[in-house]
C-alpha cells in the first residue's frame, strides 16, 4: 500500500476528480507538473481529458498503444487521448447516436495533433474491408493536404491552423469508418498578401518552391529560391522554420493528391495556381504620365496569363482599371499604382480562397460515402486557437471571438449536462458558478448593437466611412461596456493607455489590443467585377469553376466577411448542439516550445480561463463521483462476501448491499435511478485502495477475471 502511494506522489493522480475536495489551483498544478515532468501529458477531469503540449515526440502513440485502449474501460488505463476517442466510439456504438470532441486550447497548445491522433485511432482501430481502406486512407491524407494550405508558421506555432476545421467521421452499423466530412471556416487569406515579421505565407508554396521537381518548376516559370517571391519575402527576409522539411512535405502533399482522386490535369492546374498567385504578387506598376498604373512588358504578368489561361491584355486591364456602371454605359476608371496593388492582392487573396474552398469540397467528394445506410457520427472540432500578437487585427478578431463562442458552448453543455444528469437520477444539487463569457459573445455578435453590427454599418458607407469612423462608432456604442477600452476610455478602465487607432476587448482568455487599420477593407474584401468576369474567362478549369457564380450579376451587397463567419458559427453551433460532447482540454506548457519544459505562470493562466477548476467543482457538486450500478458491482463485489463472486439480484441492491458492508455513511453517498453518485473523492479513493489491496491477495485466477474490464 505505502508503494502505491509513493507511485502515486511521484506520478501525481491521473483523474482530478480524485485529488482532495478542496484541491486549489497551486494543488491542480502541482499536479499537472508532477505528470508532465513524468511524460505524462494526459490527465483527466472525469470524462474530460486535459493535455499538455510535451514539445517532443512520446512513445505513446503506436499501434501497439491503440490496441492497448481498444475496447478498455476508460478508467482502467493511464488517461491517453485514445481512451477518450475509444469511449466515444464505444458510447456511439452502443448508444445509436452522434458524438462530437471538441478541442480547445490556445495557438501551439496541441490542438492539431490531438485531433491528428483521434483521427488515426479510427482509421486504424475500427473493422476493416479492403473496399473501406480507401476511404479511411483518404481522411488520412486529407490532413496534409489541409494543412499544407491552410496552415502556417506564426510567432506562437510553426504549423499554425489558420482555418477552422470540423470533420465529420461516419461510422456504419458495424462500426467501420465508411466516409467522411470536412466544413471549413474562415481561411486567413490575409497571409497569402503580407505577413507580419518572423511569420511565413501558407506551406504550400514553400514546398512547391523548394520541394518541387525541377521540371514542374520549369514549367511554371518558378525559381527554386523563396526569396524571389516577394509575398513570401517580408522586410527583405524570408522567415525560415527549422522545425519543417519542405522536400519531404512536399512529397507528402503530393501523394496524397493522388489518394484523393486528383486527376493529372486537376494537380496541373492546382500548382498552376499556386504559381501564378507567387508571380502576380510580383507584378509591378508604375505610374504613367498621369499618374495611373501602367505595366509594360511585364514577364511576371505573362506567367499568370499562360498559368491560368487568360488573355494577357485583359488581365493587364482587369488590374489596371476598374469598371463603373453608369446609366446606360460602362466606363473604364483607371488605377493609381496604390489602387492597383490594392486589386492585384485582393485577386491573388480571392484565388487562392476560391481555391481552398475548391479542395475542401474535392477532398469531401472523395471521402463520401454513398451507401445510404444508417450512419452514426463523431465529429473533430479543430480550430485556430486564441491568440495575441504584438499586434491584433481583424483576423485576430475573428479567431478570438470564434474561441469566445467554443467557450461558450462548453459552458452551456457542461452545465446543461450536468444538471440534466442530476435531475434524470432524481438528484437535487446546487449549481456551481462560472464566469459566463455570453457577456462578450453579446458584445461581438448582438444584432444592432454588436461589433460586427457596428462594422457592418460603417462598411456600408463607403468613401465616407473609414476605419478610424469606426472606432468613433465603437466608443460611441460600447463605451459604457465593462468589456470594451478605447484610447478615450482607458484612463477611466484601467491604467494601461491604448494608441488612437486601438480599442481593446478583455475577452474571457485575457486581454486583447485590435488595431483597427484594415478592420473595414478586411471586413468588405471587395473584389471588382470586371477582374471577376476576367477570372471566368480562365483555361484553368480550377479558377472558372471557383469564380463560376452568379454573384457578378447579382446586385445584392453580398454578405460581410465577418457577418458571413457569424453565421457559419452559428451553424456550428447548431451541429454540435444536436451531438453528445467530449472535451480535450489542450494546454501550451512554455512560450518558446521547448521540450520538457512547464511553465508555470502560463499554465496556471490557461487553467484558469479554461475554467478547469470550476469544471472539477462542477463534476463534483455535491458528488465527485458516478458510475452505472453494473460497473460498479462488477468491478468493487471481490470487496464484499455478500456480492463475491456473485450477485444474483438486481445491481442497484448489490451495489447497496456493497456499501453498507463498506461501511459508507448515509451521507457519502446518493443511489440514482441507473448509478451510485459519491460525495467524496476520498470515498472512492479508500474503496479503490481496498480493491488494490484485495486484488494482489486474490489468486491469479481472480485477477485475471477483472482485467481489461
Ligand atoms: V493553432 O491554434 O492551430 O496555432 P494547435 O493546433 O493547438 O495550435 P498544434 O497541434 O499545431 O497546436 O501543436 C503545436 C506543436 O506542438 C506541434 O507542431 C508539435 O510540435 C507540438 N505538439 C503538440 N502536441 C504534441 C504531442 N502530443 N506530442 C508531441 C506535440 N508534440
Ligand atoms: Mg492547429
Amino acid at each position: 500500500m505505502e508503494g502505491a502511494l509513493t507511485a502515486r506522489d511521484r506520478v501525481g493522480i491521473q483523474d482530478f476528480v480524485l485529488l482532495d475536495a478542496h484541491t486549489n489551483e497551486t494543488a491542480f498544478l502541482d499536479n499537472l507538473k508532477k505528470r508532465f515532468s513524468e511524460d505524462l501529458i494526459y490527465t483527466y477531469i472525469g470524462t474530460l481529458l486535459v493535455s499538455v503540449n510535451p514539445y517532443k515526440e512520446l512513445d505513446i502513440y503506436s499501434k501497439k498503444q491503440m490496441d492497448i485502449y481498444m475496447g478498455v474501460n476508460f478508467f482502467e488505463l493511464p488517461p491517453h487521448i485514445y481512451a477518450l476517442a475509444d469511449n466515444a466510439y464505444h458510447t456511439m456504438m452502443s448508444e445509436a447516436n452522434n458524438h462530437f470532441i471538441l478541442i480547445s486550447g490556445e495557438s501551439g497548445a496541441g490542438k492539431t495533433e490531438a485531433s491528428k491522433k483521434i483521427l488515426q485511432y479510427y482509421a486504424v482501430s475500427c473493422p476493416s474491408t479492403t473496399l473501406l481502406d480507401s476511404v479511411r486512407d483518404r481522411m488520412l491524407v486529407s490532413n496534409p493536404v489541409l494543412e499544407a494550405f491552410g496552415n502556417a508558421k506564426t510567432l506562437k506555432n510553426d504549423n499554425s491552423s489558420r482555418f477552422g476545421k470540423y470533420m465529420d467521421i461516419q461510422f456504419d452499423i458495424q462500426g467501420d469508418a465508411v466516409g467522411g466530412h470536412i466544413l471549413s471556416y474562415l481561411l486567413e487569406k490575409s497571409r497569402v498578401v503580407h505577413q507580419n515579421h518572423g511569420e511565413r505565407n501558407f506551406h504550400i508554396f514553400y514546398q512547391l518552391v523548394e520541394g518541387g521537381e525541377e521540371d514542374l518548376l520549369h514549367q511554371l516559370g518558378l525559381e527554386s529560391n523563396c526569396q524571389h517571391y516577394s509575398y513570401l519575402v517580408q522586410q527583405d527576409e524570408c522567415a525560415n522554420v527549422t522545425s519543417i522539411n519542405e522536400k519531404n512535405d512536399w512529397k507528402t502533399v503530393r501523394n496524397a493528391l493522388s489518394v484523393i482522386d486528383f486527376d493529372e490535369s486537376d494537380i496541373q492546374h492546382l500548382f498552376g495556381i499556386i504559381a501564378s498567385v507567387l508571380h502576380l504578387g510580383n507584378v509591378q506598376f508604375e505610374a504613367d504620365s498621369k499618374g495611373y498604373a501602367t505595366l509594360n512588358n511585364n514577364t511576371e504578368l505573362r506567367w499568370v496569363s499562360t498559368l491560368l489561361g487568360i488573355n494577357v491584355q485583359v488581365l493587364q486591364e482587369g488590374l489596371t482599371y476598374r469598371k463603373i456602371e453608369a446609366k446606360t454605359d460602362e466606363v473604364l476608371s483607371p488605377f493609381t499604382v496604390d489602387h492597383a496593388i490594392y486589386a492585384r492582392d485582393a485577386l491573388a487573396k480571392a484565388i487562392y480562397g476560391r481555391t481552398f474552398t475548391w479542395l475542401v469540397n474535392k477532398i469531401n467528394d472523395s471521402m463520401e460515402n454513398k451507401e445510404p445506410s444508417r450512419k452514426t457520427v463523431i465529429g473533430l472540432l479543430d480550430i485556430y486557437g486564441f491568440e495575441v500578437f504584438y499586434v491584433n487585427s481583424f483576423e485576430q478578431f475573428c479567431i478570438n471571438y470564434c474561441n469566445e463562442k467554443l467557450q461558450q458552448l462548453f459552458i452551456q453543455l457542461t452545465l446543461k449536462s450536468e444538471q440534466e444528469e442530476y435531475e434524470a437520477e432524481g438528484i437535487g444539487w446546487e449549481p456551481v458558478q462560472f464566469f459566463n463569457n455570453k457577456i462578450i459573445c453579446d458584445l461581438v455578435e448582438e444584432k444592432h448593437r454588436g461589433i460586427i453590427s457596428v462594422l457592418d454599418e460603417e462598411c456600408l458607407r463607403p468613401g465616407e466611412a473609414t476605419d478610424f469612423t469606426f472606432l468613433e462608432r465603437l466608443e460611441e456604442k460600447m463605451g459604457s461596456h465593462p468589456h470594451f477600452i478605447t484610447h478615450k476610455l482607458s484612463d477611466k478602465k484601467t491604467r494601461k493607455t491604448l494608441d488612437r487607432g486601438d480599442f481593446r476587448l478583455l475577452h474571457y482568455a485575457g486581454e486583447v489590443t485590435y488595431c483597427v487599420v484594415g478592420f473595414i477593407d478586411k471586413n468588405n474584401d471587395m473584389l471588382y467585377r470586371n477582374i471577376k468576369d476576367v477570372m471566368r474567362q480562365s483555361k484553368n478549369a480550377i479558377v472558372r469553376e471557383c469564380f463560376a457564380s452568379t454573384e457578378s450579376d447579382s446586385r445584392r451587397r453580398p454578405e460581410t466577411v465577418a457577418s458571413q463567419f457569424k453565421s457559419s458559427l452559428l451553424g456550428l453551433t447548431d451541429i454540435l448542439m444536436s451531438k453528445e460532447p467530449w472535451y480535450v482540454r489542450c494546454l501550451k506548457s512554455n512560450e518558446s516550445k521547448q521540450p520538457g519544459r512547464f511553465d508555470n505562470v502560463l499554465v496556471r493562466h490557461q487553467v484558469k480561463y479554461l475554467g478547469l477548476m470550476e469544471h472539477l467543482r462542477v463534476r463534483r457538486a455535491g458528488f465527485a463521483y458516478r458510475r452505472r450500478y453494473e460497473v460498479f458491482l462488477q468491478r468493487y463485489k471481490p470487496l464484499c462476501p455478500a456480492t463475491w463472486p456473485h450477485w444474483r439480484g438486481v445491481a442497484a441492491e448489490g451495489v447497496e448491499v456493497l456499501v453498507q458492508h463498506l461501511g459508507y455513511l448515509p451521507d457519502e453517498y446518493k443511489m440514482g435511478r441507473t448509478k451510485i453518485f459519491i460525495r467524496h473523492p476520498r470515498t472512492l479513493f479508500a474503496t479503490e485502495d481496498a480493491f488494490e489491496v484485495c486484488k494482489h491477495k486474490l489468486a491469479s485466477r481472480i485477477q485475471a477475471q477483472y482485467k481489461g474490464y
